[in-house]
């Protein structure tokens, strides 16, 4: 299997709401495999490196404060294809737009409220874990039901 990993985040949000349990069993009964997993409430300096891409945007300020204002579960999840199904599972960014079945389309309503964060690349996903997690936080077990998801 051609495996890469991805950077999710259930934000303040999601986790207030009770929503982690919810939200990681999507990813876990799918068959993607945990890498890492940490809940901490980033700094708004943190949450600007984050979010980086979008220092031009008017929403840009609120963003970060909001990100930094209590815990996020912070993970790293493994697969085949998990970088862009990942997305697929999160939903559109606006959950007005977000189809049922997803986590946005099922779980949020607003844009500035969408209780999760999934890396949007092989690039971004890259530099997000290295972000948020030190290469010892990733789990290297091997998972024995690997065998049975891909064959
Ligand atoms: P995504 O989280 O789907 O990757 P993004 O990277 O474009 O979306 O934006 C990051 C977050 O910023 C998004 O999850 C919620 C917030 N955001 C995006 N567009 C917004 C808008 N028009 N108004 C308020 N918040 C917005
Ligand atoms: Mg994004």
């Amino acid at each position: 299997a051609e495996m890469e990993r991805t950077f999710i985040a259930i934000k303040p949000d999601g986790v207030q709401r009770g929503l982690i349990s919810e939200i990681v069993a999507r990813f876990e009964r799918k068959g993607f495999k945990l890498v890492a997993i940490k809940l901490v409430v980033p700094s708004k300096d943190f949450a600007q490196k984050h979010y980086h891409d979008l220092k031009e945007r008017p929403f840009f300020n609120g963003l970060c404060d909001f990100l930094s204002s209590g815990p996020v579960l912070a993970m790293v999840w493994e697969g085949e294809g998990v970088i862009k199904y990942g997305r697929k599972l999160i939903g559109a960014t606006d959950p007005q737009k977000s189809e049922p079945g997803t986590i946005r389309g099922d779980l949020a309503v607003v844009v500035g409220r969408n209780i999760i964060h999934g890396s949007d690349g092989p690039e971004t996903a890259k530099d997000e874990i290295k972000l948020w997690f030190k290469p010892e936080e990733l789990n290297t077990c091997t998972i024995n039901s690997e065998k049975w998801v891909y064959g």
